[in-house]
């Protein structure tokens, strides 16, 4: 009888801990867009990184059905599945039900990891329509069964699985708690990638079963965060070897361990990238501080005993980091996260820990190589000579009020409206297009400033040269937020920053080096999502006299093969008839397959070689595969495409739709009159925008040293590699 009530009160917990998960779900997990979406599968992760950091794993798969779930697989010891002593149900339900229990609920071993919120994977559990969990262990292969927290298929045993043990935990997300709909590869890569770097030894396959291309990687870095920082680094030139240090010192709560890796090269950015128990502390904390700190004095102590630094020398810490690129890595046993998004470590005593480590052994690496001491150092002193340069300039033009606002750019057209939550400001590339979106805008709300010519790539100058450049001053005075030291964001002048440029090279060039611009320069402007992309349309579509505008190839071809496809049939090989919806799709393949055709040819490569050669690698071949095997599933082969006949029925179908159309290919904003631009690009009630996001630090990072840095031959093979990306996201 006892049993049995306690039974019951053990359940009402159960039950009670559920409902609280699903009801107040961000509290949990953050939010229920897309980052909490990811976030649920970051925590699964971490279970199985956790039983590799314990010693028990060496393997996570991690597989994006084709229905849409997630798997994560490890060869761990398995969840216990024996009788929970006080809950009386097994201690594999217990993990998964109860909140805070998916730890190592025996204390043994504190969790090192633990995603964001470590809230453990019964919270992933309570928000998922479904999951189903198979454990290996003691010779068995378990199984069991949830939905939305609740158990639906109790605890069982498959069979016999021989000395194997491991954790699979299968789980598809409860869409009517998510506005996500589908995991991300790219940002599940860059998670995954993170993780095996900051777990040395660990292995992590990832394999996308559900989207279009079919993507697989393997994470593995024996390197640890060294190889991290060659990463980070690869398209950069290096002025030092990566060096490394790593220590342990007793905190207030325990063993705290730092481990930081660094190298210098010839660029004028610093990345800085921090974690606390595998979390990447974005907002830094005590161990940045602490790793700062140290390298300022060492620095500092190293040059003036050897002369290198004198005393009219003032150097700043920034001026020291300039080329730097960092990881910190701690481990804390109770961290405490601060600050708005809570990933700012709190933790005092990591500051001293952090800091005594590095400075030891970085002065142990200056006085043993001496080279590159002087190297960094002359560096350093470059950086402050610049800084000062800078300052000096900047002093000169507020004398003369061009920075303070009072006087703005003589070629910005500017809003009356004064509340910048409520005003936009164009930028807009060329006079001719400036003049037209001058005439078009909403005068009340909407600015323009016309840049003539390219904008100064900032990744190639240092500040001095970027503040003497007119179109940089231009920008800086008309945004109003300052720049280096005097940064203000609450001084933005408008909350919406919006580049307009052609669909064309020269106007992605601009665009590109705009946002470098942004994200080296004014970063904030971007993290607060103040940073846009206009849309203006490709095309203008023209039928019986109604005119329509169309945004990008794609569209159009949809839009012609949907009006082609109108009295027209389409029959499979054994001539069945296909239905429209089926038509379409089957049309709307051949039209992506003939891009992915062209585009190899362009590069030099016969498709149906490729198509024959099953060991051929790469984005293309792969995507050809896929685009054919899809073809298959209607019953044709390669050759009815590579003969001509499939070709043809695409032309066909194209010049049906086209027949009574007119198709015009807008050649530049310029030759869109003001109305025009205005009602398809710059009408807030009618245009599309695309917001400008800073979700991965590391990857922008790559990404523009790639694109406007030194290193040629890493920028072309960037460009070969995603040149079908590029072409699929019609960019
Ligand atoms: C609790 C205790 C033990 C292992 C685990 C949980 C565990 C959880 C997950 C989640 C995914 N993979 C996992 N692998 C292990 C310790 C078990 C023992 O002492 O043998």
């Amino acid at each position: 009888m006892s049993e049995q009530n306690n039974y019951n009160a053990e359940n009402i917990q159960v039950l009670e801990g559920m409902e609280a998960v699903r009801k107040r779900p961000a509290m949990y997990i953050g939010d229920t867009g897309e980052r909490g979406y990811h976030h649920l599968v970051y925590e699964v992760v971490d279970n199985s990184i956790d039983e590799a950091l314990a010693g028990h794993c060496s393997m996570i798969d991690v597989i994006i059905n084709k229905d849409g779930s997630l798997t994560v697989k490890d060869n761990g010891r398995g969840i216990p599945v024996d009788m929970h002593p006080t809950q009386k149900k097994p201690a594999i339900e217990v993990v998964l039900t109860i909140l805070h229990a998916g730890g190592k609920f025996d204390g043994s071993n504190y969790k090192v990891s633990g995603g964001l919120h470590g809230v453990g994977v019964s919270c992933v559990n309570a928000l998922s329509d479904w999951m189903k969990v198979e454990v290996k262990r003691g010779g068995k292969l378990h199984h069991i069964e949830f939905s939305r927290g609740r158990v639906t298929k109790p605890l069982e045993v498959l069979g016999p699985c021989g000395d194997e043990t491991g954790t699979s935990v299968t789980f598809y997300p409860d869409h009517t708690i998510f506005s996500c709909r589908a995991f991300k590869w790219e940002t599940l890569c860059a998670r995954l990638r993170e993780l095996a770097f900051l777990n040395k030894g660990v292995t992590i396959h990832f394999r996308d079963d559900e989207g279009e291309a079919h993507h697989e990687e393997t994470f593995h870095y024996e390197g640890g965060i060294n190889q991290f920082i060659e990463w980070l680094n690869a398209n950069k030139k290096p002025l030092s070897p990566v060096i490394h240090f790593e220590g342990a010192k007793e905190g207030l709560t325990g063993m705290v361990e730092a481990e930081v890796s660094l190298q210098y090269t010839d660029s004028y950015s610093t990345l800085e990238q921090t974690y606390c128990n595998n979390i990447h502390t974005i907002e830094g904390g005590t161990h940045l501080s602490g790793f700062r700190a140290s390298l300022t004095r060492t620095i500092n102590k190293y040059g003036s005993e050897n002369k290198l630094i004198k005393e009219k020398d003032t150097l700043t810490g920034e001026d020291m980091r300039e080329g730097l690129t960092v990881i910190v890595s701690v481990k804390v046993p109770q961290p405490q996260f601060e600050g708005q998004t809570k990933t700012k470590l709190g933790n005092g005593e990591v500051d001293g820990i952090v800091s005594s480590i590095v400075s030891d052994k970085l002065m142990t690496f200056f006085e043993e190589n001496p080279q590159v001491a002087k190297c960094i150092i002359e560096k350093t002193l470059l950086a402050a000579r610049a800084r000062e340069a800078a300052r000096a300039a900047r002093e000169s033009t507020r004398r003369k009020g061009v920075m303070d606002g009072l006087s703005l750019p003589g070629k910005l057209r500017d809003c009356s409206e004064r509340d910048p939550s409520k005003t936009e400001l164009f930028l807009v590339e060329g006079d001719s297009a400036g003049g037209s979106a001058q005439t078009g805008r909403d005068r009340a709300t909407q600015a323009i400033l016309p840049l003539r010519g390219k904008v100064l790539n900032v990744e190639k100058a240092r500040v001095d040269r970027m503040l003497a450049n007119n179109e940089i001053r231009t920008l800086i005075t008309a945004i109003g937020c300052g720049f280096g030291e005097e940064w203000d964001i609450s001084k933005a002048r408008y909350h919406k920053i919006i580049i307009m440029t052609d669909a064309d090279v020269d106007g992605a060039h601009i665009r590109t080096l705009l946002l470098t611009f942004f994200y080296r320069k004014m970063p904030e402007l971007i993290e607060k999502g103040y940073v846009y992309l206009a849309q203006p349309p490709l095309y203008k579509v023209e039928r019986k006299k109604k005119s329509e505008y169309v945004l990008t190839d794609r569209e159009l071809t949809e839009k012609l093969l949907t009006l082609g496809l109108d009295d027209f049939e389409i029959k499979t090989k054994d001539g069945a008839v296909l239905e429209q919806d089926k038509a379409r799709e089957f049309m709307t393949l051949l039209a992506e397959i003939e891009t992915t055709v062209k585009t190899l040819e362009e590069r030099g490569f016969k498709p149906e070689d490729i198509l024959a050669d099953a060991d051929a690698q790469g984005a293309g071949a792969s995507m050809l595969r896929k685009q054919f095997e899809s073809l298959g599933g209607f019953g044709f082969e390669p050759s009815d495409y590579f003969g001509g006949q499939l070709k043809k029925l695409l032309d066909d179908v194209r010049q049906h739709g086209r027949e009574g159309l007119s198709v015009y290919r807008f050649k530049g904003l310029g030759e869109m009159d003001a109305p025009e631009l205005f009602e398809t690009t710059m009408n807030p009630a009618k245009r599309r925008m695309l917001r400008v996001k800073l979700n991965d630090a590391v990857a922008a990072d790559r990404m523009f040293t790639l694109l406007m840095g030194d290193e040629v031959e890493p920028r072309r093979r960037f460009i070969e590699d995603n040149a079908l990306n590029v072409r699929n996201l019609d960019f």
